[in-house]
């Protein structure tokens, strides 16, 4: 009988109330019931896995304006509020004991008591006059090896329905569960509201992590990145419960690439920090996707296994167009259940975005309000049609190329491949194999890199370490989730080859080498490798195509043909970037964790050797062939 019964049973209706008791689950009640206490909402709502339940969570979220039907009557529009358009890096903190403060610096801490006292003292009557909900999901298939149970508390009905649409539903999971306290906690307050629904209280922002009781409190914001606790919030709690536990958490996509000619299907994941082609990749016309964001890992009898913890797409819509990216795009144009966010509304009540290919209208509602051509903020600043960062949530089965029963089953699928992709415009090649496990984490996923763009802001072609690109929701040290991702295939028979990607290599006067699509013959060419097929040349950092391969892929796949001049500029390996790189990314983890294990150190001080020595006998640039280990 938890102390909380009497006052969870005033603050909502008996069948809201039944639906937790029959979890007979104590510490459910407790956490309910102590941020009913300390939230103080007028009334909660409890969600079972009921289509009745999602309807009442996304029709509350229209009736009380967090969100509008638009022309189509399944879609919906939901703005964030102006600054709350992004990740707040600075304000989502990690509440540390005392002890870990000094290993813990470079990831953004607060000692324990300082950060728990500030967030319930804004947490304290938050909800007041409000209506909450609270929500069960499950991470990863129900009732599997992989299940992350978690309970989501939050007053705004935007959020609950996002999650609904992006997540496994988990009541069930929760009757079911044998271990019954191990589960992931989130609180969330959108904090009090302005006329459109958005957070005011920006100032009082905050989103901290309890690593050590698995809660993550979430206040005064509503950016689905700030605001989810299933999204970013879960991947941090999920990223150190792996660490201690032995599997893996990763920032990856997750898609099944499939070989028509030999009737092969071959599952590969990837890491790409933001704008290096996550998304494009797992999209790639032909081949089926099983996630786009979060993969989890397990070994499962000395396989190597991952799911997609989540179920739905928060994707970026910019340049989301009927020919970039055709398959999102006719789904955004159908009448089924989407949230879109920040982007314009025309006078016709129809979306538009930045980037959509449609002919935009001059005037609208957007994340500013009521917007025309030529709106200036607060700050003088041009305000856009709509947010570069504005997004869709929808599900994916609705995807045609949606892999259903990869995406199912409850031991996940056995991973062959894994991608890291960069971007940079002169340095790693398209594709290079790692010749072992330990290599690619080493060379390909702890060297990630992305570099700014005239479309980001600040100095074009500055290099932006990313290692595992998932530097901003690692919850322990850097050195040691590097020796973790290197050890987990220990037991493992036959590892996932490793290999990294970089779709962005230009020539010297700033053309791309090749088109969008290259990278689906790259992939290719990493499938036949993971069966045993072509062979390739060594470089000091791994293996690459021969260009008769690649020649006969690119007719093959896109009908297209590809020049031995732009192979030979392609598949160069430059010493002097290498080398520096390999400098960056030394210089980088000394940064971010100065207690990262010395081995790891000395094996890029050793790659370094390797190739001066090979710049030595072969010059700075090293053609594809001439390289002889
Ligand atoms: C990302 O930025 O990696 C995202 C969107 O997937 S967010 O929810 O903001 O994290
Ligand atoms: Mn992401």
């Amino acid at each position: 009988m938890s102390k909380y019964e009497k006052l969870l049973k005033g603050k909502m209706s008996e069948e809201s109330f039944q639906k937790l008791i029959r979890l007979e689950n104590e510490k459910v009640m407790d956490f309910i019931g102590e941020f009913a206490e300390h939230c103080n909402p007028v009334s909660l709502y409890v969600c079972d896995d009921s289509e009745k339940d999602r309807m009442y969570i996304r029709q509350t979220a229209i009736t009380k304006g967090e969100e509008k039907i638009i022309y189509l009557k399944n879609q919906t529009i939901h703005w964030d509020g102006y600054n709350d358009q992004a990740r707040d890096k600075t304000n989502t903190r990690y509440l540390v004991l005392p002890e870990n403060m000094e290993r813990m610096k470079a990831l953004n801490s607060i000692p324990y008591d300082e950060g728990y006292n500030e967030i319930m003292e804004i947490a304290k009557n938050i909800m007041d006059g409000k209506e909450a909900a609270v929500l069960f999901f499950c991470e990863g298939p129900t009732e599997s090896v992989f299940s992350i149970p978690c309970i989501q508390i939050t007053d705004s009905f935007y959020v609950a329905h996002s999650e609904t649409i992006l997540y496994r539903p988990g009541y069930n999971h929760f009757l079911h569960m044998k271990v019954k306290d191990d589960f992931f906690k989130f609180i969330h307050s959108a904090g009090r509201l302005d006329e459109r629904g958005c957070s005011i209280n920006i100032d009082k922002r905050r989103i901290y992590m309890d690593t050590q009781n698995n809660i993550v409190y979430s206040m005064n914001n509503q950016y689905a990145g700030n605001s989810l606790g299933l999204k970013k919030h879960s991947m941090r709690l999920a990223i150190n419960k792996s660490g201690k536990e032995g599997w893996l958490c990763e920032h990856m996509f997750l898609m099944s690439v499939l070989n028509q000619e030999k009737g092969r299907k071959t599952h590969f994941a990837g890491a790409y920090p933001s704008a290096c082609g996550k998304t494009s990749t797992a999209m790639i016309p032909g081949e089926k996707i099983v996630g786009d964001d979060i993969t989890y890992f397990r070994k499962i009898d000395k396989e190597f296994r991952g799911v997609n913890m989540e179920q739905g797409i928060f994707g970026i819509i910019k340049d989301v167009n009927k020919d970039d990216d055709p398959v999102i795009f006719a789904n955004l144009m159908k009448d089924q259940e989407t949230i879109f966010s920040n982007i314009l509304i025309g006078p016709d009540n129809r979306p538009y975005w930045l980037g959509c290919g449609m002919t935009t209208p001059d005037e609208g509602d957007n994340h500013h309000g009521r917007w025309k051509k030529g709106d200036r903020d607060e700050k003088g600043n041009e305000v856009p049609l709509a947010h570069s960062n504005a997004r869709y949530t929808i599900r994916l089965d609705y995807l045609d190329n949606f892999d259903s029963d990869a995406f199912e089953a409850k031991e996940g699928v056995k991973v062959e491949g894994i991608l890291y992709g960069g971007r940079d415009s002169d340095t790693t090649v398209p594709i290079e194999e790692s010749p072992t496990w330990k290599d690619g984490i080493l060379l390909k996923a702890c060297t990630l890199e992305s570099e700014t763009t005239s479309a980001t802001l600040g100095k074009e072609g500055v290099r932006t370490p990313s290692p595992m690109a998932n530097l901003d929701f690692l919850s322990y040290p850097l050195g040691e989730y590097t020796m973790n991702n290197i050890n987990f295939v220990n037991g493992i028979d036959d590892p996932p080859k490793i290999f990294s990607t970089n779709y962005f290599l230009k020539y010297p006067q700033g053309d791309f080498v090749t088109g969008k699509l290259a990278k689906k013959v790259w992939l290719h060419w990493a499938e036949g490798r993971i069966h045993g097929e072509y062979d390739a040349y060594d470089t000091p950092t791994g293996k690459i195509p021969i260009y008769n391969d690649l020649k006969k892929l690119f007719r093959e796949l896109l009908n297209e043909d590809f020049s031995e001049e732009d192979y030979n500029y392609l598949f160069t390996f430059r010493c002097t970037q290498w080398v520096e790189k390999l400098r960056r990314t030394g210089a980088f983890f000394r940064k971010i964790d100065p207690g990262t294990p010395a081995e790891i150190f000395a094996y890029w001080e050793q790659m370094e050797k390797k190739i001066l020595a090979a710049k030595a006998k072969y010059g700075d640039e090293i053609k594809p062939g001439a390289f002889k280990g």
